[in-house]
């Protein structure tokens, strides 16, 4: 019966909301972009975030460059009237490409709730200099203010992975933050005190951590210093502010946010129960590494 029922509600939305609101059944949408995989995975991974507490209100943001085979699929639903509007930097490798990004000052906690008006999908010209709405942001409103800093980052890991990495987060987890006003504000120095608080950590980004200093969020330079460290770094901390990480996929980029955050977390319980006593040697560090074959760097050490 239920089965059945959810069918009529599709139909009825599929030939007449109206009756379906006469009969008191929930309209189901049959679009192809809520439907969709990623997309899907997108809008879990926003809800996510928010409820570990990483995003408050419109707090941090999401873009995630769509696979040709995804966009085939979906393009029909798109719209190509709203004007080219400039991104303010030139991410010439990512020409054509579209991308699924939250938008500006949208709650992440709302996003589930109501995805066409949070989150928007965006086309970039053929020059990479400019983008326009194709999809989303149905009552108006633009991509993130962050959008030039997620686009630069992928710009810099699609050469250096070859188009592999597609998502990049930016969230505001609170251990991360609270240690950036403590800990010396260098890769090397912050990367080993995060190393060294689980195994984990040096297994899960063996590259480090890269730190930037207090900067204007949302700025031309905050979006070109986070991109110069995306050169070295999977995962970038803004002092006082968040973090920003890239992967390939949504498992992989929480995974490895969600293993700063741990390891940021007991960091601040050791430092609150009055500082280590003890810490694992760099060689320590490196045999765990050596076993899985990872490459240490050993800069860092
Ligand atoms: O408000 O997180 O960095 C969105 C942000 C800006
Ligand atoms: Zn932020």
């Amino acid at each position: 019966f239920r089965r059945k029922n959810i069918s009529f509600r599709i139909y009825c939305s599929a030939i007449n909301s109206d009756l379906s609101n006469k009969l008191n059944f929930p309209v189901i949408k049959m679009s192809k972009v809520l439907n969709a995989k990623f997309f899907n995975e997108f809008i879990d991974m926003v809800d996510l975030c928010c409820s570990l507490g990483w995003n408050e209100r419109n707090g941090g943001n999401m873009s995630y460059r769509i696979a040709t085979e995804d966009i085939e699929a979906i393009k029909d639903e798109f719209s190509f009237e709203k004007p080219w509007t400039s991104i303010g930097v030139t991410v010439a490798n990512l020409a054509n490409e579209y991308f699924l990004v939250t938008g500006s000052g949208k709650y992440f906690r709302y996003t589930k709730a109501d995805p066409e008006n949070s989150v928007c999908i965006a086309q970039l010209d053929e020059k990479g200099e400019n983008y326009r709405i194709v999809w989303g942001l149905a009552s108006g409103g633009r991509p993130t203010s962050e959008f030039p800093t997620h686009l630069l980052n992928h710009s810099v890991k699609f050469d250096i992975t070859g188009g592999k990495h597609r998502l990049v987060m930016h969230v505001h987890p609170v251990n991360t933050i609270a240690l950036t006003f403590v800990l010396p504000q260098n890769d090397k120095d912050f990367t080993r005190e995060i190393w060294d608080m689980m195994p984990e950590c040096a297994v899960v980004f063996p590259r480090g951590i890269g730190i930037l200093p207090l900067m204007l969020t949302g700025s031309i330079d905050i979006a070109k210093a986070t991109a110069e460290k995306f050169k070295e770094y999977d995962v970038v901390v803004w002092s006082m502010h968040g973090i920003f990480s890239s992967g390939e996929n949504f498992r992989d980029v929480f995974g490895i946010i969600e293993t700063v955050e741990k390891a940021a977390e007991i960091l601040v319980k050791v430092i609150s129960m009055g500082g280590k006593k003890v810490r694992p040697t760099a060689q320590e560090i490196i045999d765990v590494c050596d076993e899985y074959n990872l490459d240490i760097n050993k800069a860092l050490l």
